[in-house]
């Protein structure tokens, strides 16, 4: 920043609390040097984020702050993580301009119809002219890289802008931890980051640690619409590492029994972003009607010549055993087409009354086995 609203006379030396957050992974940070720790040369003074490795000055004169640049002033506070971070101020003038960081994240650009997450970590100064913050960080996003160097304007103004995500607001000199999620309309290769647009409100965010990263949607899916078998349970698994759940009932298990159709959805929350996803249930009757004939006439004319089941329904592993008056099997198929055809061996079998096994798997798993008589005669 130019109006350098520290002193510089006080040099205080920092203890650096090392914060680590536990935090779920999700993917790649698309945030490279995201901490700032990374650098050409260390600042020797305000207004030299270029300093810092893969950032660029959108909006002049954005700050790049580290411990190793003597001005250090008490009013800045301690660094969140090691030793660098960064620094943007807003001047309170109508415009609602904002000094703007950003970087080109072409490599690994933000996608429409994916939703990301965001954490940064951000505070205010400790006292002094920037002391009252009034908005948040702001993230934006650029299809083509706007024009770099721009003066007292704030990034919104550039063409192509399109705003992600907005903070709440920064009014705390500790260091806070900031998390959200977003979606974009459009490709985004290039992420700026400033103050939140604020007409007529000076304010100076510090910011460190950033992270943006894909939620994947293959990460989470309650599967693909399906049916069950009446009488049938069937359980949707919604299972997501650190997450906790509310369905559409208002129950918060990880999973949800299903006994009959409906529309089921859940919402996940997750990292601070929540996921949703819906499936669509329907049921069927799945036991299979079974016809059985108990008279055929195997004698060639072309009518009723094969003994066969007739299976309504959907079924699989077909098995058909036809025994005579011993017991002794006569004939066995692993399907039901085109049947017995009264023969023993190629033999024509003499008339009477035979035995007939049938056995199958119906569409709900279940194998079903029938059995009864039936009557051989030639003559029709
Ligand atoms: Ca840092």
């Amino acid at each position: 920043m130019e109006k350098n609203p520290f002193s510089c006379a006080v040099l205080v030396k920092f203890c650096l609390c090392s914060l680590l957050l536990t935090l779920p992974l999700y993917g790649q940070n698309l945030v490279s040097n995201s901490s700032f720790e990374s650098y050409s040369t260390a600042p020797d003074d305000q207004g030299q984020i270029t300093r810092a490795t893969g950032w660029e000055e959108v909006v002049v004169s954005a700050d790049y702050m580290n411990t190793t640049y003597a001005c250090w002033s008490p009013e800045i506070g301690g660094v969140y993580s090691g030793t660098g971070f960064a620094g943007f101020a807003s001047y309170g003038d109508p415009g609602g301009s904002s000094e703007a960081i950003g970087q080109d994240i072409s490599a690994n650009p933000i996608l429409p119809g994916i939703t990301y997450s965001i954490r940064l970590h951000a505070k205010k100064s400790h006292s002094g002219f920037y002391s009252a913050n009034c908005g948040g960080v702001e993230l934006t996003g650029f299809n083509i890289p706007p024009v770099l160097g721009s003066l007292g304007i704030h990034p919104e103004s550039l063409a192509g802008c399109n705003v992600l995500w907005i903070s709440p607001p920064v009014f705390d000199s500790i260091w806070g931890y900031y998390s959200g999620c977003f979606q974009s309309t459009t490709p985004i290769n290039y992420i700026v980051f400033s103050t939140e647009k604020n007409i007529n409100c000076p304010q100076y965010i510090f910011i460190d640690s950033l992270e943006i990263k894909a939620q994947s949607a293959s990460s989470f899916t309650l599967g693909n619409d399906t049916s069950i078998c009446t009488g049938q349970t069937f359980l949707l698994d919604a299972t997501y590492l650190g997450a906790t759940y509310v369905w559409q009932d208002n129950s918060t298990n990880p999973t949800y029994p299903v006994t009959q159709a409906g529309t089921y959805f859940v919402t996940i929350s997750a990292g601070g972003c929540q996921l949703k996803d819906t499936v669509q249930i329907t049921e069927l009757n799945c036991s299979a009607t079974v016809i059985v004939p108990n008279v055929f006439t195997p004698n060639g004319d072309g009518a009723n010549d094969f003994f066969y089941p007739i299976i309504v329904g959907e079924y699989t592993n077909p098995e058909l055993i036809i025994y005579n008056r011993w017991g002794e099997p006569l004939f066995q198929d692993d399907s039901f087409t085109p049947g017995w055809d009264g023969k023993t061996n190629g033999v024509e079998s003499p008339e009477g009354v035979y035995y007939w096994v049938i056995k199958f798997t119906d569409s709900s798993g279940v194998t079903i086995e029938k059995s009864g008589n039936l009557s051989l005669f030639r003559t029709p």
